[in-house]
């Protein structure tokens, strides 16, 4: 049998983010009410943090506590001769507990039936007098409690303050933390003190800290995949264009407007997917795709890449070998439309053998057909947002409000120069994008509404081998 949850309450003043960092802690978003101004939460709220289907720990959520000093003289004034815990219980069977501090009634009622107490603290705060009297409030209630100073990455953080003041109170294991932008490690360290306090309970803990490491990595493996199959749908996009469209400035730029279209719906497809991943609602992020592209109008067909592809299809006609090598060398050395024409009547013969690549390259060059694709600037530019939207989320706490933006200008290093990038271009994105070059022979790679699902053995592998840089790149 599955043992029993670990019952936390989070305990603290009023509007010190307790509502918050419990978001962060469940991951989600949607729980409870969150605002600027005090008072807040008004009823203890519970929410379970669930590991393998089961419930982990049970989370209370609190009202703040307001009034700690009229508490503090009052419980002084019950059972004189009694323990500080018998005296909470006596305030909480007598008339004040529904009166004066019905709110403050109902977190230690709270606490008293939990295990522990996360106290959280705004450490931007001085340790001014009412929080000392809520700490010793708090010890009265004879329950482990474990501070965590929140908001510590405000520069006008006092955190060495509240070490000292929590010391003096022996509360000697404290974390810091940041309810909506968590430090990397930060959840670990709080789930390793609680088992500081709660020895019993250290095995359970540990399987909270293990299922939690594997989830983060389950997410970025999942979110480089998503990004991975966007930048090889997005290299795949191929929109041929007939003389008559070419002929028409109208058409054409309808096409090219549908052209940035399907784009756009791809990325906000990808960014929608990648939000549920790490969940977070559907608005939380925007990624602007609108003024990257204007497209690229191929007039050179003769891809190396598709060349050579062809050429590994051919394989066994060395005469048909020799004559696309022959094609692959010339390209690569830079084709002339006389000597394209040319070299496209030489290998034309080839289209009846059944061999698509090149012929179809061929073909179109001879009737005039142009081909729309993306840009290499475009796909450097949209895989280094797609890298940064990554690291946005995996950053992000559940209690930030904030809409995560990613610009297209601060997307890229450099890429007005990634079309004609020599070798010297070796940053990890400019050879991601170099890889992404093998997508471009393959239109039925896009993923569209109805290719959302893609069987193509070789479009998975490079997919992996993409996501596979993408772990380089986006590990933070
Ligand atoms: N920057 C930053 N803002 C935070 C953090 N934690 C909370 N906030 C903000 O602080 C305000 C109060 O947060 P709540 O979570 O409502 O605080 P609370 O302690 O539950 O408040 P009550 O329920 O009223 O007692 C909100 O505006 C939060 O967005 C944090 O770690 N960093
Ligand atoms: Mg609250």
């Amino acid at each position: 049998m599955a043992a029993a949850p670990i019952e936390i309450a989070i305990v603290g003043h009023t509007n010190v983010g307790k509502t918050s960092l419990l978001r962060t802690l469940v991951r989600r978003r949607d729980f409870g009410a969150v605002s600027d101004s005090p008072g807040t939460t008004r009823h203890v709220e519970s929410i379970d943090l669930h590991i393998d289907g089961a419930s982990a720990v049970r989370y209370h959520d609190t009202p703040g506590l307001e009034d700690s000093a009229a508490l503090l003289h009052y419980l002084k004034t019950l059972l004189p001769d009694a323990t500080p815990v018998e005296r909470v219980r006596a305030f909480l069977r007598g008339p004040e507990a529904k009166a004066a501090f019905e709110q403050e009634a109902k977190v230690l009622r709270t606490l008293l039936e939990c295990d522990a107490a996360i106290y959280v603290i705004d450490c931007r705060q001085a340790v001014l007098p009412k929080y000392r009297y809520e700490i010793e409030i708090l010890a009265a209630c004879a329950k482990p409690v474990m501070p965590v100073l929140n908001f510590s990455n405000d520069p006008a953080s006092c955190a060495a303050q509240w070490r000292e003041t929590l010391t003096a109170y022996h509360l000697h294991t404290c974390v810091q933390f940041d309810a909506v932008a968590p430090f990397v490690g930060a959840e670990r360290q709080l789930y390793e003190d609680l088992g500081v306090l709660l020895r019993e309970r250290r095995a359970q803990l540990q399987d909270i800290i293990d299922e939690l490491d594997w989830q983060s990595l389950e997410r970025r493996r999942a979110a480089r995949e998503l990004v991975a199959s966007l930048l090889v749908s997005a290299a795949a996009m191929r929109r041929d264009l007939s003389p008559a469209d070419v002929a028409d400035g109208a058409r054409k730029a309808a096409l090219l407007r549908r052209f940035k279209k399907d784009l756009s719906a791809q990325v906000a497809a990808c960014v929608q997917a990648l939000l549920a991943v790490y969940g977070f609602h559907p608005d939380d992020a925007e990624v602007d795709v609108a003024p990257w592209t204007q497209g690229r109008w191929e007039s050179d067909l003769f891809s190396a890449h598709t060349l050579k592809d062809a050429s590994q299809k051919l394989g066994t006609g060395a005469a048909v070998g020799a004559a696309v090598g022959l094609v692959a060398d010339v390209a690569l050395a830079g084709l002339s439309l006389g000597t394209g024409t040319a070299l496209g009547a030489a290998v034309g013969s080839l289209a009846s053998q059944g061999w698509s690549q090149v012929p179809r390259k061929i073909a179109n060059r001879l009737r005039g057909v142009e081909e729309l694709t993306l840009e290499n600037a475009v796909l450097l530019v949209l895989a280094g947002s797609m890298v940064q939207l990554c690291a946005a989320l995996d950053q992000r706490g559940h209690a930030a409000l904030a809409k995560v933006r990613v610009a297209s200008a601060s997307a890229s290093p450099s890429p007005s120069n990634a079309d004609n990038h020599s070798s010297a271009d070796t940053s990890p994105l400019h050879t991601l994008v170099a890889s992404l070059a093998a997508a471009r022979s393959y239109p039925h790679w896009e993923s569209t509404p109805s290719t959302r699902r893609h069987s193509d053995t070789r479009r998975s592998a490079l997919v992996e081998h993409i996501a596979q840089q993408l772990r380089a790149l986006a590990q933070p």
